[in-house]
């Protein structure tokens, strides 16, 4: 057990959960209590889901658009295009920094940090500062090694220095996970800028953990949401030191009750949106709503890896439930807002890749609601969506070999 008090977790309505739930323990004799394998549902589990969550996949050959390979990468894992969009940062989880050129060789860029590659871990996301174009500033996350074999997530910015040999100067760490724990999974460590660029949004998985989710005194399993700087915004909405879930590391946290997030996206209205990889048959993409409980892993829809079941969203609805699930699952990975016009009837839809699901899913955009618009089967594990100035969609395939893709409008 990890030695910081352990302290309940709150909902929207952090009084509601409070009464329903006096400590961390309950909560975790509750889950073992309803999933005794004695197939008797309990007393709140006669509500079933509502829908089906798989989604067939078509053929490439139905697509609105071919696939061009552009580059090759090792292990890509994140890019992000640079203004005029004929350049983009691409990371490769061993640790290396690239500059892909339309118009020349990649680059490496000198001055990354030393990361912990193993497991899930290496270097992770890169993204832009909303200044970008007057500092050059970068934001990337990354996994760390700490004492006794424990890792976490950090997220720095540096100044990228553009030329023949770039680099990244003035490296400064900016936020970490809280606490290092044991193995190499589930860091998620996905970044994204609101729309007025005053907050930066950070993706922190619950480590495999699970019950870190629902505790306040770690910020493992949250969105996390600071300032550009990496301090706190005082309108957190856990920011209050006097409130029992308040103060300490949770003023940094916005929603929480997650699992592993390997996407996070603002839509056109400011909407935030994230995807998590859930349990088996769990996959997810939620609306994300300030102060919010996403349920992780009291709920989920679906059940444990090693055949222990979770409760369904259903059964709690004090839990934000997902506005869209998968299973089988897709093992979700990158997602971005698509909101140009070069593929028909794509406009306002989110886009998302698919790992063990080897494709591209698009998700359109219906106010607060979601529909599984469509999934083309790529052949490929599919680790990065990122959306160019023009609005031609790229993907990163994931592996040794991955490669940098472009979705080339037909006709
Ligand atoms: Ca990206
Ligand atoms: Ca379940």
């Amino acid at each position: 057990m990890h030695p910081r008090q352990t302290r309940t977790a709150p909902t929207s309505q952090a009084s509601r959960l409070m009464k329903t739930f006096t400590s961390l323990a309950f909560s975790a004799a509750f889950i073992i209590a309803a999933c005794s394998g004695t197939g008797q549902p309990s007393a709140a589990a006669d509500v079933s889901l509502d829908t089906s969550g798989a989604q067939p996949a078509a053929s490439l050959a139905d697509a609105p658009f071919t696939a061009q390979e552009i580059a090759r990468f090792a292990e890509p894992w994140a890019m992000t295009f640079l203004p005029g969009g004929t350049r983009a940062l691409v990371t490769e989880r061993a640790g290396k920094l690239k500059l892909w050129r339309k118009d020349g060789e990649t680059l490496d860029v000198a001055g990354t940090p030393p990361v912990a590659f193993g497991g899930q871990g290496g270097l992770g996301d890169v993204i832009l500062a909303p200044d970008f174009a007057a500092s050059g500033t970068i934001y990337l996350s990354w996994a760390e090694a700490g004492e006794k074999d424990r890792f976490g997530a950090v997220v720095g910015k540096a100044k990228l220095v553009d030329g023949a040999a770039p680099r990244i100067e003035g490296l400064e760490v900016i936020w970490k996970q809280d606490p290092k724990v044991p193995g190499r999974g589930h860091f998620s460590h996905r970044l994204a800028f609101s729309p007025d660029g005053q907050y930066l949004f950070i993706t922190s998985g619950e480590r495999q953990k699970f019950d870190p989710a629902q505790d306040m005194g770690m910020n493992l399993g949250k969105i996390v949401r600071l300032k550009p700087d990496g301090s706190v915004p005082t309108d957190n909405p856990f920011i209050n030191a006097s409130e029992p879930n308040g103060g300490g590391v949770a003023a940094q946290i916005w929603s929480l009750g997650h699992r592993n997030l390997l996407g996070i996206a603002f839509d056109g209205t400011g909407q935030l949106w994230q995807q998590e990889m859930g349990p088996k048959g769990g996959d997810e993409v939620n609306l994300v709503e300030r102060g919010a409980n996403y349920g992780y892993p009291i709920v989920s829809n679906g059940d444990h890896y090693d055949g222990r079941a979770i409760p369904d969203h259903p059964t709690r609805p004090e839990f934000s439930a997902p506005k869209l699930w998968w299973n089988p699952s897709i093992s979700p990975a990158g997602l971005d807002w698509y909101g140009a016009d070069l593929y028909p009837g794509w406009k306002n839809s989110l886009l998302m890749g698919a790992l063990s699901g080897e494709g591209l899913i698009r998700m359109a955009i219906d106010g607060d609601k979601l529909h599984k618009s469509d999934r083309w089967d790529f052949g490929a594990r599919v680790r990065e969506v990122e959306v160019n100035e023009d609005g031609s969609v790229w993907l990163l395939t994931d592996g040794k070999d991955g490669k940098l893709i472009k979705l080339v409008p037909k006709g």
